[in-house]
């Protein structure tokens, strides 16, 4: 979205176990509490050095800077907010199921204190060890099957819009999360996996392509 609105920013780069006091020094409210009473601070977040605003979620960020920033492409394009809303609740709801089937893929790509911290909190979130967390035999084609059905539903929404993305040909909101899943699909499990050669050609390649049409938004050093 910093990109969409050309807005110039540092991209400071976060420890898994240093997100919490991060934030708190920088400001940064916490998005949630966790089931034990303590706050659960995220990233991406945001400060805004210009009026001091400290943001975490990043819907909550993409609001601020339109409103901040009202001269700026909106990420929510005037008449698309409820929509972008409704697909956003969605998506983020849906999206869920990729979750059980990466996880033992990502402590790989992550710092040993990331790493340690990631297994312990998964394990807690999913209330088994985390090397049970993956699904196997019947269970995992009933994942990859959710998998498939849903990003049916995506692309037969996409296929309604008069342009590549969701709003006509003006990328939004709701295209960078997508593509976010996707990249995210692409790094965790690595260009030359199984899974990334599914998503490419699933729904007749429309997920790459999503990728290269935002390829000059994904930046993240600007
Ligand atoms: N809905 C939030 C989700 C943020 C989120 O859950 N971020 C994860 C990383 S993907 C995080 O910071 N987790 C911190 C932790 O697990 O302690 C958003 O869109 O910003």
């Amino acid at each position: 979205v910093l990109n969409l609105k050309k807005l110039p920013y540092q991209t400071v780069y976060v420890e898994f176990p240093d997100i919490a006091r991060v934030s708190k020094q920088a400001g940064i409210p916490p998005l949630l509490v966790k089931p034990d009473g303590t706050p659960h601070y995220t990233c991406p977040a945001i400060v805004d050095d210009a009026t001091g605003a400290a943001i975490s979620d990043s819907y909550k960020i993409a609001e601020y800077l339109d409103s901040q920033y009202p001269e700026t492409p909106r990420a929510f394009p005037e008449g698309t907010e409820a929509l972008q809303a409704a697909f956003y609740r969605y998506a983020n709801d849906n999206f869920s199921c990729l979750v059980p089937i990466m996880v033992s893929s990502i402590p790989g790509l992550l710092s040993h204190s990331s790493s340690e911290y990631y297994h312990r909190t998964l394990a807690v979130m999913f209330g088994k060890p985390f090397d049970q967390i993956g699904p196997v035999g019947e269970e995992l084609e009933k994942t990859w099957e959710k998998i498939r059905t849903l990003f049916d539903l995506l692309a037969s929404w996409y296929g309604k819009s008069s342009g590549v993305f969701m709003v006509g040909d003006k990328p939004s909101f709701t295209d960078f999360t997508v593509a976010g899943v996707i990249q995210s699909v692409k790094v965790i499990w690595g260009e030359g996996s199984q899974e990334w050669g599914t998503f490419k050609s699933i729904n007749d390649g429309r997920w790459v392509m999503l990728l290269s049409d935002l390829e000059g938004y994904a930046n993240v050093d600007a």
